[in-house]
C-alpha cells in the first residue's frame, strides 16, 4: 500500500557501501574464516598489496593498498586469500538486484558501492530511512553480506553518512540546520570530496582543520589563498550543499518516436491520431525510466521532403501522454504550414529530461496530475504483462488511414 502519512523528502539519496567486501565474501564462502583476521590481496611472499582486510585484521593497522609484506608484519596471525574477482562480481550483481527493487536511478561507484535516488520511491515504499533499512536487511538476508547505509538529501552527505558508523552502519543525516552542523562540524576537511592530502595541509596552515572551521571561514580570505573556484566548491560542501544528480550513466537525452507513412497523410484527424499514439508510447517510456520531460519537439516532413521541427517548453516537467499530445497538436495546427501538401513523416520527442530528484518544486502537489499518473502507471503494468497492444486508446482503434507498424517505424533515443 502506498504510504503518505509522512513528510516526503524533496530529494532522497542513499549511499550503500558493503563492509570489508572481498573479505566478507571469502568468510561467507569459507565459514571457517569467520571472525578471524583475514587479509585479501597479493600474498606476502611477493610484492603484492592488500586489497582489503576483515575488521578483525584492521585492528592491527592493516588496510587496503598497504604492501602485503607490511601487513604480514603487523598481523602475523592473519589468514590470507587471493582475490576471486568473478565471485565478487556475482555477489555485486545480487546486491544490485536488491537496489533495483526500490529504484532505477542508481549509480554504481564500484562493485560494492552505489548511490540510489529514492525520491520517487517514497510514495510506494515509505520514508527514505525505511527504504534504507529494508535494503540493508534484504542485502543481509539474501546475499549474506553486511552493508552500511547513509540516508541524506544529496550524494555528498549520503556518502559521508554511510562511512560514519561502519561496519553495519546506518546514519540518517538530519535535515534541520543544527543537526546537520553537529554531524558535519567535527569532520576533518580531508573527508570532503576534492580535498587530497596536499589541500588538507594547505587548509590546515590557514587555520582550517575541520568542516566546522571551514563553514565559518571568510570566503574572500580563502578565495585569495586557494582560488575562488575551490573556495566556492568547499563552502558548498561545508554547508552540506550538493546538487549533483545520481548519474545512471545511461540516461537518454531525449525519448521520441517517429514514423514515415506508406501514404502521405492529408487528414488532420489521422495526423493527430498518430501523435496520440506517439505521446502514449513516449510517456510510457518516460515513466519506465523514471524521467520527466521539460520540453517536447514535433517533427514534420512534407511530401517534398521539407522538414520542420518545432519545440515547446512546459512549466513543469511531465511524464504523461496528454501534455505531450496537446503540445504536438498545438504546434502542428499553429506553427507548421503544410502548403497544401501531405505529411510524409511525423515525430514527437520528449526532451530536456529530468529525474524527480532534480525537479522537486511541483512534486506531487497537483492531485489531478497524481491521479492521472496512477492511471497511466496501471496501464504501463498491463502493457508489461500482456504486451504493447493490451491497452489501446479508443481513438487509435478507429479505422481509417491506419499506417503505423510499417518497417519505417523508428524509436528515437
Ligand atoms: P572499499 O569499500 O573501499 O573497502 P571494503 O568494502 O573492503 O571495506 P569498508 O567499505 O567496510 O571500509 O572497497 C571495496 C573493495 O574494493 C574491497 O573489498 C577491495 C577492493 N579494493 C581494492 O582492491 N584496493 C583498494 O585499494 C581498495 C580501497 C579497495
Ligand atoms: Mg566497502
Amino acid at each position: 500500500m502506498p504510504q503518505t502519512r509522512f513528510d516526503l523528502w524533496p530529494r532522497a539519496i542513499l549511499h550503500v557501501d558493503l563492509d570489508a567486501f572481498y573479505a566478507s565474501v571469502e568468510a561467507l564462502d569459507f565459514p571457517e574464516l569467520k571472525g578471524k583476521p583475514l587479509i585479501v590481496g597479493g600474498l606476502p611472499g611477493g610484492r603484492g598489496v592488500v586489497s582489503t582486510a576483515s575488521y578483525e585484521a584492521r585492528r592491527f593497522g592493516v588496510h587496503s593498498a598497504m604492501p602485503s609484506v607490511t601487513a604480514a608484519r603487523l598481523c602475523p596471525n592473519a589468514v590470507w586469500r587471493v582475490p576471486r574477482m568473478d565471485r565478487y562480481l556475482e555477489k555485486s550483481r545480487e546486491v544490485r538486484a536488491v537496489f533495483e527493487r526500490y529504484t532505477d536511478l542508481l549509480e554504481p561507484l564500484s562493485l560494492d558501492e552505489a548511490f540510489l535516488d529514492v525520491t520517487g520511491s517514497q510514495r510506494l515504499f515509505g520514508p527514505p530511512e525505511t527504504i534504507g533499512r529494508r535494503i540493508q536487511d534484504e542485502i543481509q538476508a539474501e546475499t549474506g553480506l553486511s552493508a552500511s547505509v547513509g540516508v541524506a538529501e544529496n550524494k555528498f552527505l549520503a556518502k559521508i553518512a554511510s562511512d560514519l558508523r561502519k561496519p553495519r552502519g546506518f546514519v540518517v543525516v538530519p535535515r534541520d540546520p543544527a543537526g546537520l552542523r553537529a554531524l558535519l562540524d567535527p569532520l576533518p576537511v580531508a573527508r570532503l570530496w576534492g580535498v587530497g592530502p596536499k589541500m588538507a595541509e594547505r587548509l590546515e596552515t590557514l587555520g582550517v582543520r575541520t568542516v566546522g572551521q571551514l563553514a565559518v571561514a571568510d570566503r574572500a580570505f580563502l578565495g585569495r589563498r586557494i582560488g575562488e573556484e575551490m573556495t566556492g566548491h568547499l563552502l558548498n560542501l561545508a554547508h552540506g550543499r550538493d546538487d549533483r544528480p545520481v548519474d545512471t550513466g545511461d540516461r537518454p537525452k531525449s525519448i521520441g518516436r517517429e514514423n514515415t507513412f506508406v501514404k502521405d497523410l492529408r487528414d488532420r484527424e489521422a495526423m493527430e491520431r498518430e501523435l496520440l499514439g506517439f505521446a502514449d508510447e513516449v510517456s510510457a517510456r518516460l515513466r519506465a525510466k523514471g524521467l520527466k520531460a521539460f520540453g517536447v519537439t514535433l517533427k514534420v516532413r512534407l511530401g517534398d521532403f521539407t522538414t520542420f521541427t518545432r519545440a515547446e517548453t512546459f512549466d513543469e516537467p511531465t511524464d504523461l501522454a496528454e501534455p505531450l499530445f496537446a503540445a504536438g497538436c498545438r504546434m502542428l495546427r499553429s506553427r507548421v504550414d503544410c502548403r497544401g501538401q501531405g505529411v510524409r513523416l511525423l515525430g514527437l520527442t520528449a526532451t530536456r529530461l529530468v529525474t524527480p530528484g532534480e525537479w522537486t518544486p511541483g512534486l506531487f502537489r497537483d492531485e489531478g496530475a497524481e491521479k492521472r499518473r496512477r492511471a497511466a502507471e496501471a496501464v504501463d503494468r498491463l502493457r508489461d504483462r500482456f504486451g504493447e497492444d493490451a491497452v489501446t486508446r479508443g481513438r487509435l482503434l478507429q479505422d481509417g488511414e491506419q499506417t503505423t507498424g510499417t518497417p519505417n517505424d523508428r524509436l528515437v533515443e
